[in-house]
Order: C-alpha cells, then sequence, then structure tokens
C-alpha cells in the first residue's frame, strides 16, 4: 500500500508498506490481525520476512486443532519462541478479534477499556526542508490534532523547534529521536529544554535505560520510552530506574494484548504516564490501536490518526476518523468496530499462505 505521504525518521524514509494480514479461522468466525513489522529491521531486528517465516512455522501451526478459549488463553500455547514479538502479536490479536467477534462484545470491552473519546496526536516525519514541515504542522493543526510530534535527528532539531515554536507557541509539541543520540549529546540535549516539549521519544539506544535515567536526571523534559519497553517487566525497571515517565505503548512491539495490557498496569501502578503508539498501521492495526487506547491509563494523546493520513483507500468500513476537535469517537459495534474489505484486501494481496497442519510446540 503506497503511502499518501512518505514518512521520515532518523532511521530512514519509508513511501509504502508490504503489511501481513493474519486471519484466524474458529468456528465459523474470523478473527483479524496486523503484523507492525516493516519491510526492514531498522526500527527493530523484526521484518515482514522475518514475520511470515515465525507465523507460518511457529506461531500459526501452534495453535491449529486447539480449544482456545479467549485471546488471553492464546499465549500458552505458543512455542518458546524468542523474540519475534510483532509476529507473535498479530497472531493473538487475531485470537482477541475472534474472541470479540464470537462473544458480540466491542473488542475494547474484552480488553477492560472504558473511554469513548480518544484524544488524536499526529507523528510528523522529518521534511525534504523546513518550510514543507511548517506547512505539514499547519495543515494538521487546523485539523484538529491536539498534540504535534515531530522527528528529529541530529541537524533536524533545535532549528526546527525555534521554527514551530515561534509559529505556535503554545501548541503541545513533542519529538521522537528514534535513538539518534548518544551520551556525548547530553549537553546538546538540554538545549531540547527551552521549547517547552511535552517529551522527547527514546533519544538514546534502542536497547538502553540505564543512561536513559542518567539523561533523565539532567533534562527537564519528560523523557517517553517507546523501542526499549518489551514487556512489563521493562517498563517497571525503567519506573524503578527513573529512566522516564512515559511510556508509548504499541501492542505489536510488546507481543500482543496480552502484555500490553499489562505494561499499561505496570505503569499504572508507578504513575507513568500511557499514550499509543502507532506504527503507519492500515485499519486493522489501526482498530486495534483504537480499542487499546481505551484502557485508563491512556491519558495523553496517541499516535492513532484518520486513516486518510496514511492511505488513499483504506482496508476498513468505516475508515478511521478525526472530529475537528481531535477525538476519535469508539464505536460500540461489537467485534473490532469496523469490517474488513476482503475484495480490497484480495486485490491488494502479493501472497497467501494457509496454515492447516498442527505442530506440537517446538521446544
Ligand atoms: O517511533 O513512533 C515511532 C512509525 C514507524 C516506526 C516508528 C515510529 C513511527 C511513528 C508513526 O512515529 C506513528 C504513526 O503511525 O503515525
Ligand atoms: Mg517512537
Amino acid at each position: 500500500m503506497p503511502l499518501v505521504h512518505f514518512f521520515e525518521t532518523s532511521f530512514g524514509r519509508t513511501t509504502g508498506r508490504r503489511i501481513i494480514l493474519v486471519t484466524v479461522h474458529a468456528e465459523g468466525v474470523e478473527g483479524w490481525g496486523e503484523c507492525v513489522a516493516g519491510e526492514h529491521p531498522f526500527y527493530s531486528d523484526e521484518d515482514i520476512e522475518t514475520a511470515w517465516h515465525t507465523l507460518a512455522n511457529y506461531f500459526a501451526p501452534s495453535l491449529i486443532g486447539k480449544n482456545v478459549e479467549s485471546g488471553r488463553d492464546a499465549i500458552r500455547y505458543f512455542p518458546g519462541v524468542r523474540g519475534h514479538r510483532m509476529a507473535k502479536g498479530a497472531l493473538e490479536n487475531a485470537v482477541w478479534d475472534a474472541e470479540a467477534v464470537a462473544k458480540k462484545v466491542p473488542l475494547w470491552q474484552l480488553l477492560g477499556g472504558s473511554r469513548t473519546e480518544l484524544p488524536c496526536g499526529v507523528s510528523i516525519g522529518i521534511q525534504d526542508s523546513p518550510e514543507q514541515l511548517v506547512e505539514k504542522v499547519r495543515t494538521e493543526v487546523n485539523a484538529g490534532y491536539q498534540r504535534i510530534k515531530l522527528k528529529c535527528k541530529p541537524g533536524w532539531d533545535v532549528k526546527i523547534f525555534e521554527r514551530i515554536r515561534k509559529e505556535w507557541p503554545s501548541i503541545l509539541l513533542s519529538c521522537d529521536a528514534n535513538s539518534a543520540y548518544t551520551t556525548n549529546d547530553f549537553e546538546h540535549l538540554k538545549e531540547f529544554d527551552a521549547f517547552n516539549l511535552l517529551m522527547i521519544e527514546q533519544p538514546l539506544w534502542n536497547d538502553d535505560f540505564y543512561f536513559h535515567a542518567k539523561l533523565q536526571k539532567q533534562i527537564k523534559t519528560s523523557i517517553c520510552l517507546d523501542e526499549v519497553i518489551r514487556n512489563a517487566r521493562d517498563a517497571q525497571a525503567s519506573a524503578e530506574l527513573g529512566a522516564c515517565r512515559i511510556v508509548n505503548i504499541k501492542v505489536g512491539r510488546v507481543g500482543g494484548f496480552s502484555e500490553a495490557v499489562k505494561v499499561h498496569d505496570v505503569c499504572q501502578q508507578h504513575k507513568i504516564v500511557n499514550w499509543c503508539g502507532g506504527m503507519l498501521e492500515a485499519g486493522i492495526g489501526r482498530a486495534h490501536n483504537i480499542a487499546l487506547s481505551t484502557l485508563p491509563n491512556f491519558t495523553l494523546p496517541g499516535d492513532v490518526s484518520a486513516s486518510k493520513r496514511y492511505w488513499k483507500e483504506d482496508i476498513i468500513e468505516p475508515e478511521v476518523t478525526v472530529s475537528p476537535k481531535g477525538f476519535i469517537r469508539v464505536s460500540d459495534e461489537p467485534g473490532r468496530g469496523y469490517e474488513v474489505r476482503p475484495d480490497l484486501i484480495e486485490k491488494l494481496t502479493v501472497r497467501k499462505e494457509m496454515v492447516k497442519t498442527a505442530k506440537a510446540s517446538a521446544h
């Protein structure tokens, strides 16, 4: 699916996505999941090829023929595969999705959510010029988005913040470095404090909380961790170390809804604020992010925004829309709240594999 506009982070530019969708067939019910792994192993060590491999050869065969009672129940059948959380999450979430459809209750209720309106923010990539960025920010502010997040890296940071703050002194503004800085940059990162940023997301290495804790003690701006939080234990360690004040939860990054809810609960206990991250999802992943965002500790605007910012045509109906005040209304429909469009998905499909044979868990 080609993106409406390219998306550039400190690790590279994306112009389109090949997306793995998972369908579970469970006694006449279909459940859908979307894998957030990218084309290349740049954001994380997974990519769509490793996800395809682990889904087809490990995760999917572990559920065939099993009497899986619920989404939460699915994880106990999964084999002892290390990592590959995005692949695993796609399948686990498809089971949750099937459970919601079968029980005729909204998925967000199964997850324990309660919010009916979600505040929305946007993530704006690195542009070809500062002027282009100003225009992008203007478009999103005018569309009503409640928080603007700017991707940054050395050479595209304080000058850019100055430019945006000059134009919009008081909008909720944050930045995301995707690990573009090191301990040599602490003095430079202190300059970010001048711009009243809501947060700086994952400034240091993708696998680090120790040096983030050191940095958080030296800067006023709140650190938000993204890449490094793989599970609830990581969230607890970060909280105890003081490595951040905010955690962005991405359901794929932590391996599915079950772990995402646990991360949420640990953050809530430690007074770490949450918001729901995005991975340029198509409609199914987007619908699932919306369901997750209804949990009580998601108090900041998330990166879950309207379908039309990404796709000419999304694979769900209705598409995700955002009100002029910057909210998504949560659907009361049973299941994921959005219908999948099988004909459009079929038209876009370039590769398909049906897993029909069970395999004993591979350990
Ligand atoms: O770090 O949050 C990130 C997209 C791809 C990989 C990493 C990130 C992002 C985003 C996009 O920021 C958020 C969105 O889906 O709009
Ligand atoms: Mg991020």
